[in-house]
């Protein structure tokens, strides 16, 4: 059900050569997007109506979803339902309301300040999906860093559902009432990003598109990046364990079966020292398969390319495979596991020992689920309060300061042969550098 790679002994010098990984064509589908985003630009809101009744099947009077049908479905949720995504809300809040950034400001000089004021993006447009994968989540997981940050205009867009009477998928209308979100459209694929980017007449432009979607959201995303801000593409999601003999095989396999529930091109890894443990997960698998609900796309998922079971001599070894794979998610179970974890580099987040497993993190622990795949996690993070904020540095000199600048200033420009920014320095001082 599960390959194995065997790399005790010495390890490659390329070790992502030989590492599984999901691959995701986003080039190839660049040229069915682009004519569906020209459409949108040029035709605003009518391309997006007949843009969804071709690909959802649903003639929209308007993209935008009425406010009265988000406290209908905040009606009817299940209240056990709402209870979780409150009790997901609150904690999410906790930890993003910290990521919050204060203004600093230094002195480099008597007379010479920069600040750096952190200021939010005017307006956001956050993508959920729709389809198979309905993650009220994803709602809480986007709108919850963009509000602490505050993001001054926030509009959620998911998916027409033909069997929800054309509107996103019930509980997503209801994750957004309960996040005071009253802004969502019923618009899902590259047509909805392209919206974003260039606004209609029902849907003002936003700076700044984030959340997960298919191929096609990551294509637009792609295309249209420098007209609107992006976060990542977002590719199948992936699960890496590194783990020794103290691992437990039940937990263990779980763990890999619960990322590869997500879509037949998941990812789950396991990396270990012990062939003892491997072994014992191996033979776990197909019991806790044949038992899941998903047990056909778990087997595709687990049997592809981009999983399998990697065998390493040492930890340090391990430690160097889960640093060159970049996991989107990263299980530490071995003995002093927070030890382990805080020797890890690369990784969208890090879950340790035995009572931290990716299901928490993905509802409940406080921490984001939207986070960097396909080795993205060696550049970059998940989504977070830093995502929708820019630093900008604000330059406040006296002339004294200037005057004490000048002659570096003027000598550098000359060093490049840009005398004109020395003479915008001498202009201020009747031409002169003073000494
Ligand atoms: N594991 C997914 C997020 C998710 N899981 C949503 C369940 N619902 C990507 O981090
Ligand atoms: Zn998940």
């Amino acid at each position: 059900m599960i390959s194995r790679i065997d790399l005790r002994g010495s390890l490659p010098d390329d070790l992502r050569d030989v590492l599984p990984r999901a691959e995701l064509d986003v080039e190839a589908a660049l040229d069915k997007v682009r004519p569906i985003c020209e459409d949108v630009r040029h035709r605003g809101a009518a391309a997006v109506r007949e843009l969804t009744a071709r690909f959802d099947g649903v003639e929209l009077k308007s993209t935008r979803v009425p406010v009265e049908e988000l406290g209908r479905a905040l009606a009817g949720l299940d209240p056990a339902v709402r209870a979780a995504l409150e009790e997901s809300i609150r904690r999410a809040r906790l930890v993003h309301r910290d990521q919050r950034r204060v203004d600093t400001t230094t002195q480099v000089v008597p007379g010479g300040t920069v600040t750096e004021r952190w200021v939010p993006v005017d307006r956001v447009g956050l993508y959920v999906p729709g389809g198979r994968a309905v993650y009220p989540s994803s709602v809480v997981m986007n709108v919850v860093p963009a509000q602490e940050a505050g993001v001054p205009s926030l509009a959620v867009t998911s998916p027409a559902q033909k069997e929800f009477g054309g509107l996103p998928h019930p509980t997503i209308l209801a994750a957004c009432a309960l996040l005071g979100v009253d802004e969502v459209y019923a618009v899902g694929g590259a047509q909805a990003v392209a919206m974003f980017a260039y606004g209609t007449e029902e849907c003002p432009p936003a700076t700044m598109v984030t959340g997960p979607g298919n191929i096609w959201v990551a294509a637009a995303k792609r295309l249209l990046k420098g007209r609107i801000g992006i976060d990542s593409e977002a590719g199948p999601t992936e699960i890496a364990i590194l783990a020794d003999e103290t691992a437990d095989p039940v937990h263990v396999a779980a763990d890999l079966i619960s990322q590869a529930e997500h879509d037949v091109i998941a990812a789950s890894v396991l990396v270990t020292t012990s062939v003892e443990l491997a072994d014992a997960v191996e033979k776990e698998l197909p019991g806790q398969v044949a038992a899941t609900r998903h047990s056909e796309r778990v087997t595709e998922a687990l049997s592809g390319r981009q999983s399998g079971i990697v065998l390493v001599s040492t930890l340090d070894d391990g430690l160097r495979v889960v640093d060159a794979y970049a996991a989107e998610h990263l299980e530490i179970q071995t003995a002093d596991a927070s030890e382990v974890a805080a020797r890890v580099r690369n990784a969208g987040a890090i879950f340790v020992g035995a009572y931290s497993p990716v299901s928490l993190g993905d509802y409940m622990a406080g921490s984001n689920h939207v986070l960097p795949t396909g080795g993205c996690a060696c550049h970059s993070s998940g989504l977070s309060v830093q995502t929708f904020l820019r630093g900008i540095h604000v330059v406040d000199y006296t002339r004294e300061a200037l005057a004490g600048a000048a002659p570096h200033v003027c000598v550098l420009a000359d060093a490049e042969d840009l005398p004109a920014h020395g003479a915008a320095i001498r202009a201020r001082f009747d031409w002169g550098i003073p000494s």
